[in-house]
């Protein structure tokens, strides 16, 4: 296996200063011609430097230099790269390929999903479509030809604007697209195929008009709506908060059922998978709507944080997308707060960044503990494939939100501005967007720089701070003391201190928050923001009454562990009053975690102290009416068991961890089944037609909170099956399959019902695929595996279709810790053998679901034994993808 290394780049000889690419496309056989005006990087450059192009799987026709057709002895072809030595310093290249894109179930370069034509390029697709340098700092305007059998592919097209088009002789049509802006071959799509459109023009700041187009197959449009209206939000939202207009003519999005991710944010033809662009009542529950109008968001925000201001490489990759990331997250939140009053909005937004720091903890905290531990801004890879990884997007967002908090709203935008005046139309690197938040912060406080933050970006890990402090009543002081560490990652054995931003309340013992008065050290505080920048430091706060509660890292304001020492008491009183939504109810998952952790390990006991302060905690939060019912249903749920593996200290057995939890979920049933009836019962009468909002969305999400207690058994299980059947939504149809397939004896009829229900609608079927590969080891039949093993076996499933893949076996290996770590090793087993399979399809795919084991050390050591043959297995399979390999070999050691 090859490793890149960040340290090695270096620029590349030529600039691409045009490129005209002309398809004729055919499922077996596409012509792919390209005519590359290049000239030298460096205006001094000596002459004969080699030009290196890519290409991967291409099959090569001929090469042409200013006109003269080059033999095989004027260029090198290799299993990667076409180079042609001596080249001249300024010339035309013009090559064709031919390549055959329904053999391509990999999805990178040019594919087909069901008979139409889609391209994915980032980050090294396009090397499949042609011979290009295709790396991220090459930036060349591109006009594309396609020419394309009309009936068959009725509607072609790319990036920019439509130039022409024209009928040909030979029942073919052909257009022409032009991309006015400079682009890398990262950001170059095209797509062909039966379509139709929803479509809006709209108006520009500068007045001018925008055609905005969301393209689907035929029988989808009923499907649009909300997409459509997220991309005029996010644009909308792009002006207002960020002063970032629509730079394009034309805005298209198109939706494919078969995309190895999210979406992809191609210069004015951004490709999506269809799961984050149907959104309606019947198909759709709350959490999708919410994830089409982020990711809607995410892409289109990318036309600047991305598109205008690219990557210099691809260590880069979280210059645009932690970036991208926190310019969505803001989005969603301003979304979901948009028309409440002011303490509806708090708590809208709490909800919001809840449920991201939720992601963070489950999924992002694992990895900077395992063997893919990497910093946002990696220094090597073998396959970067591997690198669109929790740590880029979502650390890589909360190390911009730290700047955002360090600096404020305006003086961050004031950074924005600095970023792009001065690396509009460049690949840029992470440093260069430091470097202008540095001036930005220096312009309101001369005396501070952002050089320690810096190590946000080179060291892996997560930080863990310790918390202790102790009241001096003669003084009336609080003495606060933090301590940082952070665990050795690869590659890095000890770290420097990181500056890490602690915003912090006094929470006096009557609920208010006293005002903040730090004594020393001097200057460490701004606002309510305590500058921590030692190994160890202590804070003395001046005029605190006796009984105050400090509240640490309000609204999670660094990515970090903490351990604070609050005895059982305080933590109750801060999930009551604290004034932080987000610290409330993270105090409140802490009673939960430890009451969990306590039956853990008294093999199923309830009635220890933890329990029953939990259980009190519960009843406490039913009867609040002070509360939101977002915030409720968040305050409710138990933690889920993949973020409590990350927090029990030691070695852990997945199995008895699920019923541990089970266990405090039944007794919480049992205690407070009255309030819950009542909760339920009040919010599943009401006759509102659905729509999607804060409010009503935390209804519904309230409502199946307390449903999934009831369900432990009757009357839950009779309320899901009649909320099953009368839901008129999918968010509460889903809701009670899933509670009634996960809990009741059986399930069946439903599930059937569903499936008939929904059979031609791929993603509600995804849905059925995943309730049934989440069903836990819990459930009152017997060991699900046999039924994930019957899935597999389903005529609809289809390992060659992603979001089928992921809804079976990321469901089952990621999703389903208790069947998937049983005892016997099965379920490794099963997971290998998948792997293996999906390894010769679709490595890229196989490569995230290779990761289901990284944390396999902290299994108890008879799983280990199991996880590591399972490991092994898949490592000595021949012809293992570079995507899989590097996963299983790092997990190995
Ligand atoms: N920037 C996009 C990344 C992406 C991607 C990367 C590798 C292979 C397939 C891919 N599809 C999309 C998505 C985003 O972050 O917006
Ligand atoms: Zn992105």
């Amino acid at each position: 296996a090859v490793t890149h290394y960040r340290k090695d780049y270096s620029t590349p000889n030529h600039r691409i200063d045009r490129t005209l690419l002309e398809f004729d496309l055919d499922a077996e056989s596409t012509l792919v011609k390209s005519r590359l005006d290049f000239s030298p990087w460096h205006l001094q450059q000596a002459e004969g430097l080699p030009i290196v192009l890519d290409g991967e799987d291409l099959q090569l026709e001929c090469v042409t230099l200013d006109g003269k057709l080059l033999d095989e002895s004027l260029y090198q072809q290799t299993d990667t790269q076409l180079i042609i030595p001596n080249a001249p310093k300024q010339g035309t290249l013009e090559i064709a390929v031919r390549i055959r894109p329904s053999g391509n179930t990999r999805l990178e370069g040019l594919y087909m999903s069901n008979g139409n034509f889609f391209t994915q390029c980032e980050a090294q697709g396009f090397r499949r479509i042609t011979y290009f340098p295709d790396r991220p700092d090459v930036l060349s305007r591109f006009t594309v030809t396609l020419r394309a059998d009309q009936a068959a592919y009725p509607v072609t097209l790319s990036n920019g604007n439509l130039i022409d088009s024209q009928k040909l002789p030979d029942g073919k049509h052909r257009t022409v697209w032009e991309d006015p802006f400079p682009k890398p071959a990262y950001l170059f799509a095209l797509v062909a195929g039966q379509f139709v459109c929803q479509e809006e023009s709209i108006t520009k700041s500068n007045g001018q008009p925008a055609l905005l187009q969301v393209w689907v197959e035929p029988g989808n449009l009923d499907k649009t709506d909300f997409a459509m209206q997220s991309l005029k939000h996010a644009i909308e939202w792009d002006r207002q908060r960020f002063g970032l207009d629509l730079d394009l003519d034309r805005f298209m999005i198109v939706a494919t059922a078969d995309f190895n991710m999210g979406a992809m944010e191609n210069k004015g033809l951004n490709i999506f998978n269809t799961k984050f662009v149907f959104a309606n009542p019947q198909l759709a529950t709350d959490i999708d709507f919410e994830n089409v109008e982020s990711v809607v968001g995410h892409e289109y925000f990318h036309n600047w944080t991305g598109n205008r201001v690219t990557c210099r490489d691809w260590f880069q990759l979280s210059l645009k997308e932690g970036l991208t990331v926190f310019r969505d997250q803001e989005f969603s939140a301003d979304m979901l707060a948009k028309g409440l009053d002011a303490q509806q909005a708090a708590s809208a937004r709490a909800v919001k960044r809840i449920d991201d720091v939720k992601v963070l903890r489950a999924a992002q905290f694992p990895e900077d503990a395992g063997p893919m531990a990497h910093p946002i801004r990696p220094d090597s890879y073998q396959e970067i494939n591997n690198f669109y990884t929790v740590t880029v997007y979502e650390k890589g967002a909360e190390v911009i939100r730290m700047q955002h908090t360090l600096l404020g709203e305006e003086q961050f935008q004031r950074g924005m501005r600095i970023y792009f005046d001065r690396h509009d139309g460049q690949a840029a690197t992470c440093e260069d967007f430091v470097a202008a938040m540095e001036t930005a912060l220096q312009e309101i406080k001369p005396d501070q720089d952002l050089k320690q933050f810096r190590h946000w970006y080179s060291q892996a890990g997560t930080p863990n701070v310790s918390a202790s402090w102790h009241y001096k009543a003669d003084e009336s002081e609080l003495v606060l003391t933090l301590k940082q560490s952070c665990a050795p990652t690869p590659g890095q054995a000890e770290k420097p201190a990181f500056h890490i931003p602690v915003r912090i309340g006094l929470v006096s013992n009557t609920g208010l928050d006293l005002p903040l008065q730090l004594k020393s050290p001097k200057n460490a505080l701004s606002g309510d923001i305590l500058n921590f920048t030692e190994t160890e430091q202590v804070f003395v706060f001046q005029g605190v009454a006796k009984g105050t509660v400090p509240s640490l890292f309000r609204g999670f304001s660094a990515p970090v562990q903490v351990r604070a020492e609050y005895s059982l008491e305080e933590l109750v009183f801060l999930a009551r009053h604290d004034n932080d939504p987000f610290n409330r109810w993270d105090a409140g998952q802490q009673v939960f975690t430890q009451a969990i952790f306590e039956i853990y390990q008294s093999s199923g006991d309830t009635s220890g102290k933890l329990v029953q302060a939990a259980n009190l905690m519960m009843a406490d939060l039913l009867e609040d009416p002070s509360l939101s019912d977002g915030f409720r249903a968040l305050a409710i749920a138990l933690p889920s068991e993949n973020t409590l593996f990350e927090l029990f200290d030691g070695l852990v057995d997945p199995v008895a961890l699920h019923f541990a939890r089970q266990t405090l979920r039944e007794y919480l049933a049992a205690c407070n089944q009255g309030p819950l009836l009542k909760l339920y019962q009040a919010r599943a009468t009401h006759t509102e037609r659905y729509e999607y909002n804060a409010v009503a969305a935390g209804k519904r999400a309230l409502k199946n909170a307390s449903l999934a207690y009831l369900t432990v058994d009757e009357p839950g299980q009779s309320l899901a099956r009649s909320q099953f059947l009368s839901a008129d939504n999918m968010t509460d149809r889903l809701g009670a399959l899933n509670l009634l397939a996960h809990n009741a004896e059986d399930a069946q009829s439903e599930l059937d019902q569903f499936f008939n229900m929904f059979q031609k609608e791929a993603l509600a079927l995804d849905k059925w695929f995943m309730t049934q590969a989440t069903t836990p080891a819990s459930h009152p039949a017997g060991n699900p595996l046999e039924r994930i093993q019957a899935l597999l076996k389903h005529p609809a499933f289809n390992l060659k279709n992603p979001n089928r893949a992921r809804s079976v076996l990321a469901a089952f290996a990621m999703q389903n810790p208790s069947v998937f770590h049983q005892h016997t090793g099965v379920g490794y087993q099963l997971w290998a053998s998948l792997v293996i399979e999906l390894n010769a399809i679709n490595p890229q795919v196989a490569g995230r679901m290779a990761r289901a084991l990284d944390r396999w050390s902290k299994l108890t050591p008879s799983l280990q034994t199991q996880a590591r043959a399972a490991l092994e297995k898949i490592n000595a399979h021949d012809g293992l993808s570079p995507d899989v390999h590097e996963i299983i070999s790092k997990a190995l050691g």
